[in-house]
């Protein structure tokens, strides 16, 4: 039997399941660029040039290794510009009589390729994706039964699955979670290390050009280029975020300083989610480090917690709820999302600096997707729809398996607290206590209402008043509602008044 073995952008692996059992003699691999993939949602310039070099990196390698590989670039004037068309082409010159893949990050493309076998008259096998710790059905017998889908819990599980950071099978130091001890306030003068960074090679720099020609008017900064795009050099990546970060990670894991994107944070998601790294090897290379007396317990184990926790527990989510979950929208939220989240155009300086990084460098860490961007869209009513798909073009680490939930469940709280238990809003105080912005902001943080004042301050009453409908039998929310209604008449007033003066400047293309 000959088989075609297709290999998405995003499975770079040799261990990828679709690889199981392949032989030179009997089968082709094919990977390809296709415009299809670029354009459903208009990717970052630097994330397209990411996939592309670390597809070609990959290609080589495994040409080099003896792979018979067939790879269609992007500037192919014969690229059908569909996985299906790439796929189709193949099979007219190939005597193939199988498909295999293995399962895609993405819903639409599942049902894309589900439809294959009757297309192509042909079995089309889908294997499983075992780069994950915990299979999409051992994370639905988990769900089933439970009344409460606490990630703790799940977390806690796959630490005794993977036996990790245990002792007698008990939490090493007696606590499963150091959380207490993170999310310190930053501090001055914190010597943060510089990001790694990678030199360009031809590879990178033919693609470069290309993406610059092709995609010039997608979002985003192409130069300067940095990215690991070979699994060496992200295992390199690795290997700088333990020894120069990772003691760090968890006091300053919610930290926010201006012109310091990068933190103390791993940066490891574009190399986990494209396939160059493996989540255990991470986990592991901490474990490690705290086994060493390198790094101490709360940076390791919040480290941990990030990748077999919340990321696992997130796919879990989104298998599990797909299709239905992308029509979330338990607010009825319904405005456009602002034209600043691409032009930065803004006089709200944390969100200028989140936006400006996320333009240079297609990554800003979880605190400020979680509490700057999507806050301000969740404060101000964005249809999740719009939030979601700027999440998912602007991150070189964004496929809709982790984006969707995190947009959909954490920040936009449209699925109506099946991830969170209450929806992530702050004010400026939580944003002036976890960051050095607002020292530099147009706005006054201590000003609750008025032209000067904070804009997060009275748009995020207004949230909770506008919402109290949807939200106020949450036993989680009942403080917030009776410290609004303590208010005096005048104070909710100017707190509706600030907030839709604000809308309509936004609406009529003011600056604000
Ligand atoms: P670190 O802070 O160093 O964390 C270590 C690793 O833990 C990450 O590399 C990542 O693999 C994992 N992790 C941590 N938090 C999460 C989480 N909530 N969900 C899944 N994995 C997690 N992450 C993505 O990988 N792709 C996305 O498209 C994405 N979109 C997001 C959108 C919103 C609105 C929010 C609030 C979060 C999103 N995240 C996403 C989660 C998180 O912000 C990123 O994983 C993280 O910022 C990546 O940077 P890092 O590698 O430096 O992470
Ligand atoms: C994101 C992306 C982009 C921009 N381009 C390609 C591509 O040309 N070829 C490819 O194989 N994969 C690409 N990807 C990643 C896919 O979109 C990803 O595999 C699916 O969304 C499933 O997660
Ligand atoms: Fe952001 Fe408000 Fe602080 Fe300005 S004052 S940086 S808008 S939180």
């Amino acid at each position: 039997m000959n088989s075609l073995h297709l290999v998405l952008g995003d499975q770079l692996s040799e261990v990828i399941s679709s690889l199981e059992g392949y032989n030179s003699e009997q089968g082709v691999i094919l990977m390809c660029e296709v415009l299809e993939e670029v354009t459903y949602v208009k990717h970052h310039k630097k994330k397209i040039a990411f996939i592309f070099s670390a597809m070609r990196h990959f290609a080589e390698e495994l040409k080099q290794r003896g792979y018979k590989i067939a790879y269609t670039k992007i500037e192919d004037p014969n690229n059908a510009g569909t996985f299906k068309g790439e796929v189709e082409r193949l099979l007219e010159n190939h005597n193939i009589n199988k498909i295999i893949v293995t399962h895609p990050g993405e819903y639409r493309l599942l049902n894309d390729i589900k439809n294959w076998e009757a297309y192509f008259g042909m079995p089309v096998e889908i294997r499983p994706d075992t780069r994950f710790l915990c299979s999409t059905e051992e994370f639905a017998n988990w769900v089933e039964g439970r009344k409460n889908l606490r990630m703790e819990h799940f977390y806690r599980s796959m630490r005794k699955k993977y036996s990790i950071l245990l002792e007698d099978n008990k939490p090493v130091g007696g606590q499963w979670n150091y959380d207490a001890e993170n999310r310190k306030p930053p501090k001055n003068r914190l010597q943060i290390p510089l990001p790694y960074i990678r030199p360009v090679d031809a590879i990178t720099q033919t693609v470069l050009e290309i993406v610059a020609e092709k995609f010039g008017d997608h979002f985003g900064d192409l130069q300067p280029f940095y990215f690991a795009v070979t699994r060496d050099h992200a295992l390199d990546a690795l290997q700088n975020f333990i020894e120069q970060r990772l003691h760090y990670f968890g006091d300053y894991q919610d930290a926010m300083i201006e012109d310091e994107p990068w933190m103390y944070h791993s940066h490891l998601s574009f190399y986990l989610n494209n396939g160059l790294l493996l989540p255990l090897e991470c986990v592991r290379a901490a474990e490690e480090s705290y086994i060493k007396g390198l790094a101490p317990l709360n940076a390791v184990e919040g480290f941990i917690r990030q990748v077999i926790g919340w990321r696992e527990y997130i796919r879990g989510i989104y298998w599990l709820k797909m299709p239905e979950y992308q029509e979330q929208n338990f607010l009825n939220a319904h405005r456009q999302l602002p034209d600043f989240y691409w032009t930065k155009n803004t006089k709200m300086n944390c969100v200028q600096q989140c936006i400006s990084e996320t333009e240079k460098n297609s990554y800003s860490h979880h605190i400020q997707r979680l509490m700057i961007t999507g806050n301000l869209a969740l404060l101000l009513g964005v249809n999740p729809k719009y939030v979601s798909e700027w999440f998912l073009s602007v991150y070189a680490d964004a496929y809709e398996w982790v984006e969707l939930p995190n947009v959909l469940g954490m920040a936009s709280f449209a699925d109506g607290g099946y991830l969170a238990s209450k929806p992530y809003a702050a004010g400026g105080s939580y944003i002036n206590k976890m960051s050095n912005y607002c020292g530099n902001c147009s706005y006054k943080v201590s000003q609750k209402n008025g032209h000067d004042a904070c804009p997060f301050n009275f748009l995020y009453w207004d949230f909770f008043d506008r919402n109290r409908d949807a939200l106020k039998s949450n036993y989680r929310i009942g403080m917030i509602y009776s410290t609004f209604d303590k208010m005096p008449e005048g104070k909710k007033q100017a707190i509706r008044n600030d907030s839709k003066r604000f809308y309509k400047d936004i609406d009529s293309g003011k600056i604000v």
